[in-house]
Formats: structure tokens, sequence, C-alpha cells
């Protein structure tokens, strides 16, 4: 619980270790009652350091301590005192040994941080910085040490025993005891640290390098689990394979372990060469996974992977630099599994998290830049501008650089820092000494936050056959930023004639550009105000902008409807296809809530409708493709849009365009649902995905329509089909429709999987999200069915975190029922799991979009969660900031 007075802590309060650790022996006798831990430290005053006579301070919480010796003499407790997190002993030699005895209890260990139980196994969770809830550490990522841990435990409840490294030494005791002894030759910090005792089966597997060197693969899972291995094994050589093609990577040590577990706050951990995984991360087979869950974990396993490199090898400096390995390490798993499936589409789904969930973050109360400059709880950096808006910056240095470039500087950053722990700046430094680019300015996309935007504004000159694009940038002010320097922004632009793409030929051939061909070319925006004129341009062209999203901004250009149905098109960008498609959707949303609000009929225009039958139509298009462009903008993102957010009404234009569409293109909807049935056998592949995706488009838009032939469809599809997919994508319209088949459906899905917990989970989830009036009640109700349980996220996150998060119309309710339901949770979690409380906080703390009734219901839960006495640091930061005037 919190500190009287919670601290802030600075970036520019940064000072290197006064000690460090040389090697760590760790030994470990897990019990059923306690558990203890007994460390040995070789620690010696660090050189580099301008204090040599400071204390030694070690960093320990939550913990008992039993005894603690330097250089074998017993400490008196006179000799040590303890304050918050600080355990400091003020006389200690220049170079010693420290022993130290503590004693926990892992069972009761709701955190999920530091060493707990987990279904029965013992497993541990120490990044950030949970490894100070295990011993008396120098917990911070700079101090790397290498480490030898001994584990011991019962053999018939614990036969598998682990942690990082190689396996030196096994025994069997007394009592039934045994003994592992694990050796890790790579010096880490304590954050990669890992333990794992339990009852597990495995899935083994080899990989031979690029250098011939054999590496066995194992994934540890429950008995029960071990049909579900099989995908994440696949992944795993997958991404093996291709760190060493794409970034000359190969693996280091000769085993390589994942552990999935039940109980798990986030998706998945790198610790070194034993990843844990949630077991949603990790479990896949057709009948329980649907394909997203299937790309969920090819991308967490391969992104756990190139941890190994991008985080392991080369560390973070302080938590600060925490995108320096997440960024970088988002772009890599984000570029592996667009080269595994559909790259149009990977970059859509990417985009769209962006410009909804991070968009929302950067223009919110907790806006940071991808480097913060402080923070109260570490624990509440792990967001969406960190990974995601960081893995923007390092695709825009890549777009800057160019593939060649961008890979030596990659090469240069592993070999010059390898074994180290570094900075941002050491990763932007490399690349500009590798590549000769200057990217000084460019550095602002670390230091500052707020989401640019772009007013573009085109003119063609006819005599001069010149056209001109007027670039004006700005970034709105955010906490602690009122102004802001203007950022190197990387604009991809064509210029799209009656016959294609025209061959570009900038005016100022001094402006620093790449060219992909000669018909695209990335502009390097980089003051408040610029223009770029193309010369010999024959024909008013449309200007295609910010082709693949080439920058993280929000980009105004006003389009006609004419220009936007041209690129819906042709454009050859797919991502601006696409984002047309989104801007003629957004359009005619607005032109419903307009209409709904004058009391009158939606009637969204013919020529749009039309664009929607021909992509209908077109089989010659990518069916993923052709799925998300029938997409309208989904209500986050138009949030992110129209203020003040009016939930309801725009919910309701939505849903009454939505239908207009189904009407109209019924005939359409149904001969591409019945075009895109098959009945080959499952594949997790990009053809089938997309197909999948097309059909369930199709069956959601004729769902509306209330029709008895298309319930009879959704209910034959549910009942009949052999993935889960198919079956979920049913059920999610089942419910939301009035069918009375739906109990019965809900029932007949929980009687057939309440076995596995990953498919009960969306069983929760689909109705958590329904968006019929009712809905908190049923979330209430589950709140005490036998398979909910608040100690697991995955249940938290599938119940409440989809219900105050992704259901807007109903978490939203007008007597602000959702908001006091949240509230009420977050209280609860608060004690049990703070990590996983100030997250699920999130979607309150936007309260100042919303409109006025609202906002005041939503600050008086806000207020009320402050009030609480004994509030963790987590949920203290989030509920505080969110409170303040920063306008
Ligand atoms: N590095 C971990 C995240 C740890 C979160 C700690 N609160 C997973 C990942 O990003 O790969
Ligand atoms: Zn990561």
């Amino acid at each position: 619980m919190r500190d009287a007075q919670p601290c802030t802590i600075f970036l520019s309060d940064y000072r290197v270790p006064e000690f460090l650790i040389d090697s760590t022996t760790l030994k470990f006798e897990l019990g059923e009652t306690n558990s203890i831990v007994r460390s040995v430290l070789e620690l010696r005053r660090n050189p580099e350091s301008d204090s040599q006579d400071a204390p030694l301070q070690l960093h320990g919480t939550e913990l008992e301590l039993v005894s603690l010796s330097i250089d074998g003499r017993e400490l008196a407790p006179s000799e040590w005192s303890q304050s918050g997190e600080q355990l400091s002993i003020a006389k200690v030699p220049a170079a010693f040994s420290l022993s130290c005895e503590t004693r926990l209890r892992p069972q009761d260990n709701t955190s999920l941080e530091g060493l707990y139980k987990s279904s029965g196994m013992f497993c541990t969770q120490c990044e950030a910085e949970g490894f100070r809830k295990i011993t008396y550490y120098l917990d911070r990522p700079d101090v790397m040490s290498v480490f030898t841990v001994e584990i011991v435990a019962d053999q018939s409840r614990y036969p598998v025993l682990l942690s990082n490294g190689n396996l030196v030494a096994t025994e069997i005791l007394a009592d039934g005891f045994h003994k592992t002894v694990w050796q890790d030759p790579f010096p880490k910090p304590a954050y990669l640290f890992a333990l794992v005792a339990g009852k597990l089966s495995v899935v083994e597997d080899q990989f031979i390098t690029s250098s011939g060197r054999g590496v066995d693969l194992k994934i540890y899972v429950e008995e029960k689990d071990l049909d579900k291995c099989d995908h994440a094994m696949l992944s795993l050589k997958n991404a093996m394979r291709w760190d060493e093609e794409v970034y000359g990577r190969e693996y280091d040590l000769d085993i390589f372990n994942i552990v999935a577990v039940d109980d798990f706050n986030m998706g998945a951990m790198e610790n070194k060469s034993l990843n844990i995984f949630n077991t949603s991360c990790v479990l896949a087979k057709p009948e329980t996974t649907t394909d997203a869950g299937f790309q969920r974990v090819e991308g967490v396993v391969a992104h756990e992977y190139f941890h190994n490199w991008s985080g392991n090898r080369v560390t973070c400096r302080d938590w600060f630099q925490l995108s320096l390995k997440e960024g970088f390490t988002v772009f890599r798993d984000a570029e592996f599994s667009s080269d595994m499936g559909s790259p149009t589409v990977k970059r859509v789904e990417d985009v769209t998290l962006l410009r909804t969930a991070q968009f929302a973050e950067d223009a919110g109360p907790m806006a940071h830049p991808i480097r913060p400059d402080s923070f109260i709880e570490i624990s509440n950096f792990y967001t969406v501008t960190v990974y995601e808006k960081g893995a923007e910056v390092v695709r825009m240095i890549h777009t800057l650089l160019g593939p060649e470039l961008f890979r030596k500087g990659s090469d240069l950053y592993f070999e010059r820092h390898d074994g180290q722990a570094v900075t941002c700046e050491d990763f932007v430094l490399a690349m500009e000494d590798a590549s000769g680019i200057d990217l000084r300015q460019f550095r602002n996309w670390y230091s500052q936050a707020g989401t640019p935007r772009l007013e573009v504004s085109g003119s063609y000159d006819k005599r001069a056959q010149t056209y001109t694009l007027a670039v004006k940038q700005s970034c709105p002010p955010t906490p602690g930023q009122t102004e802001k320097a203007p950022f190197h922004i990387p604009l991809a632009v064509a210029l799209i004639g009656d016959a294609g793409q025209l061959p570009l030929q900038l005016a100022d051939a001094e402006i620093n550009t790449e060219s992909a061909d000669n018909t695209e070319l990335v502009l390097s925006v980089s003051q408040p105000e610029q223009q770029f004129v193309f010369n010999n341009i024959k024909e008013e062209p449309v200007p295609s902008l910010l082709r693949g999203f080439s920058a993280p901004v929000k980009l105004d250009f006003d389009y006609s409807r004419d220009q936007l149905l041209r690129l819906m098109r042709s454009d050859s960008d797919g991502f601006c296809r696409w984002d047309a498609s989104q801007q003629l959707g957004l359009a005619e949303i607005k032109r419903a809530i307009s209409a709904l609000a004058a009391g009158q009929n939606v009637s969204p225009d013919a020529e749009y409708i039309n664009a929607c039958r021909e992509l209908l139509a077109d089989t010659s298009l990518d069916a993923a493709m052709v799925a998300l462009m029938l997409q309208l903008p989904s209500e986050a993102y138009l949030a992110e849009i129209i203020h003040p957010v009016d939930v309801q009404g725009i919910h309701q234009a939505r849903e009454a365009l939505r239908k207009v569409l189904a009407q109209a293109l019924k005939g359409e909807l149904s001969a591409c649902y019945s075009r895109c049935e098959s009945d080959e056998a499952y594949a997790a592949n990009a053809e089938q995905i997309a197909r999948r995706s097309l059909k369930n488009t199709a069956l959601a838009y004729l769902m509306l329509l209330e029709e008895e032939q298309f319930i009879a469809l959704a209910i034959q599809q549910f009942e009949s089909s052999a993935n889960m997919t198919d079956r979920l994508a049913a059920l999610t319209y089942i419910v939301n429709s009035e069918s009375e088949y739906k109990a019965k459906a809900l029932q007949r899905f929980y009687q057939q999987w309440q076995h596995e917990p990953l498919v009960i989970n969306q069983w929760f989830q689909v109705q958590a999200m329904c968006r019929l009036a009712g809905t908190l009640e049923t979330v209430q109700g589950l709140m005490s069915h036998p398979a909910f349980d608040i100690r697991n996220p995955n249940k938290v996150r599938a119940l409440i975190g989809a219900f105050c998060g992704q259901n807007g119309v109903n978490f939203h309710r007008e007597d602000g029922a959702g908001y006091r339901f949240l509230a009420d949770q977050v209280l609860v979690l608060n004690r049990s799991n703070p990590q996983i409380a100030s997250r699920l906080l999130v979607p309150l703390t936007k309260w100042r979009k919303y409109l006025p009734a609202a906002q005041q219901l939503m600050r008086a839960e806000l207020q009320r969660v402050l009030a609480e006495p004994e509030l963790s640091s987590d949920v203290y930061e989030v509920v505080s900031k969110s409170l303040q005037d920063y306008s």
C-alpha cells in the first residue's frame, strides 16, 4: 500500500549505481507455508560512481528478513536500517560477500509480482521491480550479474524445477525432495530472473541455428494443454529463423524454455532463456482459439524471443528507457507478423490500435513521451505510448534510413552495446553513426508527448505544370509540456493521375527525401510550415498522403467525396485505400448523427453505397482488405474525432447507418457469405483468415436485419462450425440480437467448454460486450458465476475490462451505474492486484472528453477512488493525475 508521500522519480536524477554485483547465488527452498530464499551477492564499489563512501542501499519490499551477513559475519540489527523499500548498511568494505536470508509466502501473493503461485505451481514475475519482493538486491536494470540458482522442492508436487540458463546439476534429496541447479552465463539485470516449479508436461523440438548449433526448444504446460502447443512451437522456430535472416541475430544458449501459467498480469515475459507466458498467449488449437488468438500467439512468442537481443543482450539503463527495448521489439514483431501473414492487414490493425488507444492516451491526463521524464509507479508506464508509439518511432527511423542503412545501424547498435545497459540516445546514435543521416531534430519524438497534427493542402498550377503541397505541423499541449518544438516527420506521398501514379520530381532538389521509386517520395517535414513543389505535373492529381501511415500523426487534407472514392477504389497503397474508406464512412456517420438529431432518417450517399457494393463483388481483392474497408470506423475511433463525445448519439447513428447499408447490400452480402464458406481443414494462414473475416463481416451486417433466414444462418454457423473463429462470431451476433435462441446458445457453449478456461474467458467477454440494454446487470451477475475469479487477470479483463473498455454504450449508461461499477471493482483490486486495478481504471480517466453530465458522474467516481485511505501507488498515480487540471 501507498507510502504517506508517494514520490516521483525523475530521469534527470539518474546516477550510476554505487555498487556492482559480480555474481548472484540464490538458493530457494519452496514450501507450502513458507519459502526460504538464501542469497549470496559478490559486491564491490562501482569505480564509476562519484560517491565512494556511500552506504550500501538495497531494494526490498514485503520481505521477512531472517539474517544478513557480510563476509560470513552476521550483522547486528544496529548495523542496518530500513525505510520504505530501502535497506541501508552504513559500513561496508570496498568488495565483500553479502549473504541474506528472507522468508516469503508466495501462496498469499496476489499481486502476481515477485514469487507467487498459479494453479499450484510456483512462478515469478520480476519486471520491472518484482525481484525486490524475493530478496534484498540492487533491483535496477543497470546492475547486471551472473546468476546461479538452486531450487529445492517436494518432488511429487513440483517435479519440474526451472530457472535461467543451463541445467548444471540435479539431485534427489531425503524426504521426497529434489534439487536442481541452474547457471546463466550471461550477466543480466534482476528483472530477467525467473523460476518455475510445478507439475508440468513438455512439448519438445529442436532448432539448428545458422551457424549449425542445436537448440533444445521446450514448451511446458499442464498435461491437458499438450495438444495446444504446436502453433507456439512453429511460431518460435519461424521467429528464430527470421531474426537470423532479417537482423543477423542468432540464439546464444543451447536451451530455450517457455512456460505457460494461468495467472499472469500481462501477455508474457522475456526472462533469459525461460520465457513465462500467460496461457492466452501460448495455447492455441482451432477448436478453442480464434484467428485473432492464433495471431496473438505468433506475435507474442516472436516478441519475447526477439527480446533476447533487443532487451536482454542489450538492456535498458533505467526504466525511463523502456521504449528502447519495447518500441524496438514491437517494431520487430510487427515486421515479422507482416512477413508471416498479410502486410496491409497487419498495418491497418496496428494503426487502428494506435489511432484509438494511443492517440487517446496522448490526448489525456496520462500523456507522456515515449521516454518519460518522470513517474511515480513504473508499472503504469507499460503503455501503448511506450510500446506502440515507440514502435512507430523506430519505424520512422527505418523509413528515413531505408532498410539497408537501418540494418547497418542495428548491427552497430548490437555490436557496440552487447552486454550493456543503455539508453534511447545510444540507439539513435548508432543509427546516425551507421547511416550518416542527421537525426538531431528527430530526437524530439523521444522527449515530446502528444500527437502531432499535419494540415496539408494542395494546389495545382496548370500553366506552370506544378503541384504544391503546403504542410503545417502543430502539436497540442500535454501535461507539463505546453510548447512543442517541431518534429521531423517522414511524410510518404504519391500523386495519382488518371492513369495511375505520376512520376515525382521535386522543384527543390535540396530537400532531403527518400525515394522508394520515382512515383513515391518520403518528404522530410521539419518546419512549422513548409511547401513542397512538384514539377512536370501534367494533370491535376489526387494526393495520396501518409502512405503506409509513415508517421504517427493526425493528418488533415480537405478531400472531396470523389477524391476519396478514387483513393478507395484505386490507390496502390493498401493503408491509404483503407483510410479513404474510413474517411468516407466517418463522413456518413457524421451525417447520420445530424439526421437523427433532426428527427430524420439516415440515408447514406448513393456513391458510397455503390463503392461498398463494388468491394463486395470484387473477388480480385484481398478478402481481409474488403472486410476491413466494409467496417465503419469504430465507436472508439469516433470518440477520438467527435468532441464532446455523445456516446449514445454516436452509437445510434453508427448502428442506424450499418442497418441501412445491410438493407441496401443484402443480396451482395448474402452472396459474399456463401462465396466465403468452405469446408477445408482449418489453417491459421492469411488466406483462410481473410476469408473467415469477410464471411463474418457479411454475417454481422445481415444479422442487423433481424430476419429469420439470417438468424437461422447464424445459428447454423454456431452449431456446426468446427473452428472457434466462426463459432464465436456467430455467438456474438446471436447474443446481440433479439433471438430467443440466445440463452440456449450461451448455455450450450458453456456446457461444452467449461473445462477450458481460455474459452470460458471468451464466453464472459461476449456477454460483457453485448450492446443491448441490461448488460451491466448481466456482468454483475456473472461476477458471482463459479467460473469467475477476481484473482485471475484474464477473467478480470474478459468481464470487467471488456465491459468498461469496449462496451461504450453500456459503460456510459446515463445513470452512471457503469462508472460506479468500475470504481467499486478498482477499489477491490487495489488491495489484491494494484497493477490490474490501475489498468482497469483507464476508461474513467478520459472523463474530460464526454458530455457535461457524464463528466460529472465520472469525476465523482474518480474522487471516490482517490478518497480511499490505502491506495496503492499504481492507482494513486493514475487517479490523481487524471483529476489534475493540466489545461
Ligand atoms: N517485458 C514484459 C512486460 C513486463 C511488464 C511488467 N509490468 C513483456 C514484454 O513486453 O515483452
Ligand atoms: Zn516486450
